[in-house]
């Protein structure tokens, strides 16, 4: 392939922790940094796809399907940093991310959660702190959110301007720019959905990001909504061990209850969070964006001189399947 420059990326330079709302992408974005060894120290937890506890548990049991040794998993935010039109509206949204992800987040596909996979469940008055100490002792780290961005806003007003001391580099999946969205209000004249579902979540806490001073790489809907691929694809792939065979059955069972049903392929929005940024840093073009926190547009990103600079993918639709097929074997499943 030579469509992306590929650095050499050596897991000793930094940790990485991923913040995810496991949901079914967010487990392919933990099983891609296992398998590319990318020195996974940490897994944080969010409401999101589903509520915190069903995210935990399914975060156990794929960090357990993973084989990492000492790669705890911990507890993290219940809900958004301010009540909003989606907090407020919150059970409800749940309940229509629960038709897309199959009630648990992760399509009815219960995994065992073994004892092995050590669970930090901390005092709400006391989540932030122990957060902050276990950033500290995997520093420097590279912090990428698959889910809202809510745990990472309270470590950035924790920290300060201490932030850049223990993380150097933050990934995030979210946002909507220069197309239409998939979540939140409808835009009367033409229908379509203003915001990405993870910004829509929290758009308060990706602005404390944006503007914490840690280079931050957006990979926004723009172009996770192009990484799919049809289930005639899916039957295709390959499942040779038990990491695989769930992936497969995940893509799988995502067609069966709710896929072909709505016309949807499958998207690796989480999975891309990981690998663009650290596979494909050419593609990244800085922009001043925030996100929109008005009624109008709650949740969507805009280009604005007084945003944030931060560093947003953006590839032609030639790069596409290239992409894709790097995914795919990253997974093992070519
Ligand atoms: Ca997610």
């Amino acid at each position: 392939m030579t469509f992306v420059s590929k650095p050499l990326y050596t897991s000793c330079v930094t940790n990485l922790i991923l913040d995810v709302d496991t949901g079914e992408d967010d487990a392919l974005a933990i099983l891609l940094a296992a398998n590319l060894k990318l020195g996974l120290k940490l897994v944080v937890t969010s409401y999101g796809n589903s509520v915190v506890e069903n995210t935990t548990r399914n975060t156990v049991g794929v960090v357990a399907l993973t084989g990492l040794k000492d790669c705890p998993v911990f507890k993290g935010a219940p809900r958004p940093s301010h009540k909003h039109l989606h907090f407020l509206d919150s059970e409800k949204e749940w309940e229509s991310a629960e038709d897309f992800l199959g009630g648990d987040g992760l399509c009815g596909i219960v995994l065992p959660t073994p004892s092995s996979v050590p669970v930090i469940t901390p005092p709400e008055s006391e989540r932030v702190e122990q957060l902050a100490e276990l950033v500290k002792r995997h520093a420097p780290i590279h912090y990428v959110v698959t889910g809202p961005c809510t745990n990472l806003a309270e470590l950035c007003s924790y920290f300060g301007s201490d932030i850049g001391k223990y993380i150097t580099k933050i990934s995030l999946m979210g946002g909507a720019l220069n197309i239409a969205g998939n979540s939140g209000p409808r835009d009367p004249r033409n229908g379509n959905q203003f915001a990405e579902f993870n910004f829509y979540c929290d758009p308060y806490a990706a602005n404390e990001v944006f503007k914490c001073g840690v280079p931050v790489y957006i990979v926004a809907w723009d172009t996770t909504f192009r990484l799919t691929i049809p289930i005639s694809k899916a039957m295709t792939l390959k499942a040779r061990d038990k990491k695989t065979r769930f992936i497969r059955n995940l893509i799988i069972r995502f067609f069966k209850i709710y896929g072909l049903k709505h016309n949807r392929e499958f998207e690796f929005n989480d999975p891309a969070a990981v690998w663009l940024p650290l596979f494909a840093p050419a593609q990244f073009k800085e922009r001043r964006l925030e996100a929109i926190t008005t009624a109008n547009g709650f949740g969507r990103l805009k280009e604005t001189s007084n945003g944030s600079p931060v560093f947003f993918h953006s590839c032609k639709n030639e790069h596409i399947q290239g992409i894709i097929h790097e995914l795919l074997e990253a997974l093992h499943l070519n």
